[in-house]
């Protein structure tokens, strides 16, 4: 083990064994994407109860316009970072826009994924030789920060996915300010929020029929036993998702079937029967919840762009 992986394993090991002696139990989200995680979560992205990646893909791809003009606002020159950039498959619609039209603009993609971000460079060299790209490896904030020091333009911040549904209100309140402090006055964000909508429809995007959901929802257990060289018996834990269409909070668990005694590296953990583990947060909002949000957070709210069904925004706010 390297010294980066061996600090990774023991962080990795410390917030689990710390999640699992909470009450309630929980466990961090961002753990659900190891290599089986993020095939299964590609898997969630096209199946017809997932909702949001194509509703997102929708304002990419037929919004493209408008999307441009918030963005490049007044002409002048812009570095567009993305936090979570991935294969970039939704904003290479906007970057494609942007090129066409000769904007003046860098690129600094930011991923905890290298490999990802090899075949991002890759594809994007290919199709816009002359775009200047930086890439970052590492974690959001750790890596905005180094972004934004070695910028010297406007900055236009993306965080898409409704990734940020993944924190918990407070929480996010947090992130947005911590995001606030790092940015100038002129500068932009642009965050994709998956918005409250029929229940029935937010709940079966994270219950599809084909159990593709559940199966990345237990990943994390099986990912916990084969890294954290635990004992989790996959088939005495189920999958539950729920929804509270007044707070907005859709919230995955894993339910113990048993009473149980699970071992992680040396550790016993105990469940009662019909414990459950908190896995995620996928947060919904309105509107006025967002305005709120921008406003509470040191942003204006500067435009909204929704899909055709209207059930997912990409907000952008300026400071
Ligand atoms: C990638 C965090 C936006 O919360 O909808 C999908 C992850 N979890 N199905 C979401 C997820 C279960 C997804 N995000």
């Amino acid at each position: 083990m390297s010294g980066v992986q061996r600090e990774t394993f023991v962080r990795f090991k410390e917030d689990v064994l710390k999640g699992l002696s909470s009450s309630p139990k929980n466990l961090h989200p961002k753990y659900f994407y190891d290599e089986k995680g993020s095939a299964l979560f590609r898997e969630i992205m096209v199946l017809p109860e997932y909702y949001l990646t194509g509703c997102e893909l929708d304002i990419f791809k037929n919004k493209t316009d408008e999307l441009g003009k918030m963005v490049a606002m007044d002409g002048t020159p812009f570095d567009l970072i993305e936090l979570g950039a991935g294969d970039g498959f939704k904003s290479t619609h906007l970057l494609r826009h942007l090129y066409q039209e000769n904007t003046n603009f860098n690129y600094m993609p930011i991923d905890i994924s290298g490999t990802i971000l090899d075949i991002l460079g890759g594809s994007l060299q290919s199709e816009f030789p002359d775009l200047e790209v930086q890439r970052f490896e590492g974690e959001y904030m750790e890596m905005l920060a180094e972004a934004c020091s070695r910028s010297n333009n406007r900055k236009v911040v993306l965080f898409l996915g409704a990734n940020i549904g993944n924190m918990e209100p407070d929480e996010c309140k947090g992130f947005c300010a911590q995001l606030q402090s790092l940015l100038s006055p002129g500068d932009m964000v642009l965050i994709g929020f998956d918005l409250k909508k029929d229940p029935k429809q937010v709940l079966n995007a994270y219950n599809d029929a084909s159990g593709v959901t559940s199966k990345f929802n237990l990943n994390l257990l099986e990912r916990i036993n084969r890294e954290l060289m635990a004992d989790f018996d996959l088939d005495q834990f189920e999958h539950y998702p729920s929804y509270d269409p007044i707070s907005g909070a859709c919230k995955s668990f894993l339910v113990s079937l048993r009473k149980q005694e699970v071992r992680i590296d040396g550790h016993t953990i105990g469940f009662d029967k019909n414990e459950v583990i908190c896995t995620e947060i996928s947060q919904k909002y309105d509107l006025t919840e967002i305005q709120n949000l921008a406003e509470q957070t040191g942003f204006h709210l500067y435009g909204m762009i929704h899909d055709s069904k209207k059930w997912f925004v990409d907000a952008v706010w300026q400071i």
